[in-house]
Formats: structure tokens, sequence, C-alpha cells
């Protein structure tokens, strides 16, 4: 038997990961490109249940995320509970009331206008599933954990794509002041709600914002190397 190799004393292996010609990578990138250029913030649920395996598969795709020092800070409350969505729902409710009446700026609300939210979460209580995702300064023991809110981003933004890719939709909802979510899911200290994300299936009539995605002159600047 061949001896593991060690770095620093401790276990590395081998990696092999799928590799492709140049022909297939650029279809490969432009095929999920096009892909996840559909996905869209969805606001209108339909209430048509979604299994827990999906959902618990759509946690571990996020949960494959990098993070700081691979400490994987994040904890995702996966809540179906009729009773728990209503008392999410209006407790949300009460903050954005307080924030669309007086709490938020001018600016804010002015660009706000053109997605038509208000302090209304009716989809709180219709989509089937709310994830709420929590990020963790320290882990059981107090360890400290690193790059929190990067890594916490890191795994929501796999978890959106796993949902869009299942052909399910999804709302990244911030309701601000959160910490009502701590409470409600009796969480530990060094946690703090980072997101909350209602998931489901579009309703029948579900309307979105005619709104564009910026060009990629308007996202990127190169520094090429020459030939
Ligand atoms: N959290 C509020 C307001 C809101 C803020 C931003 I920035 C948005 O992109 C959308 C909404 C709400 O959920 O209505």
């Amino acid at each position: 038997m061949t001896s593991p190799t060690l770095l620093n004393g401790y276990p590395f292996v081998s990696y092999h990961p799928e590799t492709y010609p140049p022909d297939e990578v650029r279809q490969r990138a432009v095929t999920f490109y096009t892909d996840l250029d559909q996905r869209r913030s969805v606001r209108d649920f339909s209430d048509q249940p979604v299994l827990r395996y999906v959902v618990e598969t759509l946690i571990r795709t996020a949960s494959t995320a990098p993070s700081g020092a691979n400490k994987q800070p994040w904890t995702f409350c996966a809540v179906s509970d009729p009773g728990l969505k209503r008392q999410i729902r209006l407790e949300a409710e009460l903050e954005e009331y307080t924030n669309y009446h007086g709490r938020m700026s001018d600016e804010w609300l002015a660009a706000l206008r053109p997605l038509a939210t208000d302090w209304r979460k009716p989809f709180l209580e219709t989509a089937p599933w709310l994830l709420v995702v929590f990020a963790q300064a320290t882990g059981p023991q107090k360890q400290k954990h690193y790059y929190v809110n990067e890594s916490v981003g890191l795994a929501c933004g796999l978890l959106l794509a796993a949902i869009h890719q299942a052909g399910l939709v999804a709302l990244t909802h911030t309701p601000s002041p959160m910490n009502f979510l701590k409470n409600l899911l009796n969480r530990p200290g060094p946690e703090r709600p980072f997101l909350l994300i209602p998931i489901g299936y579009p309703a029948a009539e579900c309307l979105v914002p005619d709104i564009q995605r910026k060009t990629l002159d308007e996202v990127a600047v190169f520094f090429e190397a020459t030939v």
C-alpha cells in the first residue's frame, strides 16, 4: 500500500476534475451562462409542494461552496411549517411596514420603484419552503471563522444556481432588521440571519420587472496578455 501524501503533516489526495478540449469548454461556458441568464428573482409563488429531499439536495449543493479556512460557517433552516411561516411573515411585514413608511430614504424608495415592492410579503406563506440562511461568527467550540460574509454569500450564490437548475424559483429576501429570525428559529449566539430565501414553483401568473442586466463591457475590465 502506498503511504498518503502529507503536507504540513496533513493528508492530501490527487484531484482530477473532468476537463474538456477548448471548443467544448467554450460551448459549456455558453450553455451554462444561457441557462443562468434565465434566472429571475420571483415574488409570485405557487403553493405547490416541493419534496423535502429536493430541499436537502439544494442545501447540500450550497454547502459545497468554498469558505474561509474551510470552516463552512453557515446554517440553513428549512421551514415548511405553516404556523412558523405565518409568524415569519407577520414579523417580516411588521419591520417592512416601518421600512417603507419612514425608515428607508427617498433615494432608496425611488430605487425600489421599478421593482414594485412594498411591505406586504404574502410569498412568505405561499412558498412551500423558506430557507433561512444563518452566518456563524464562530464554531460550536468558539473557534474563529474567517471571511464569513464572503463564504456565506458564495454558498447562497450556489444555492440560487441549484434552485434555478432544478426548475424552481426563489427570492433573496432581506427583511430588515432580521434578528426576529434568530429568535423564531432558536439559533445560538454566534449565528446571525443572512438571507431569507423562499423557494418553490412560480405562480401560474408570475410577473417580474422588465429590467436588464449590465452588459459585459459595463461589468468587466480585461488586462490581456499581448500575443
Ligand atoms: N427589504 C425590503 C426592501 C428591499 C430592498 C432592496 I435593496 C431590494 O432589492 C428589494 C427590496 C423588501 O424586501 O421589500
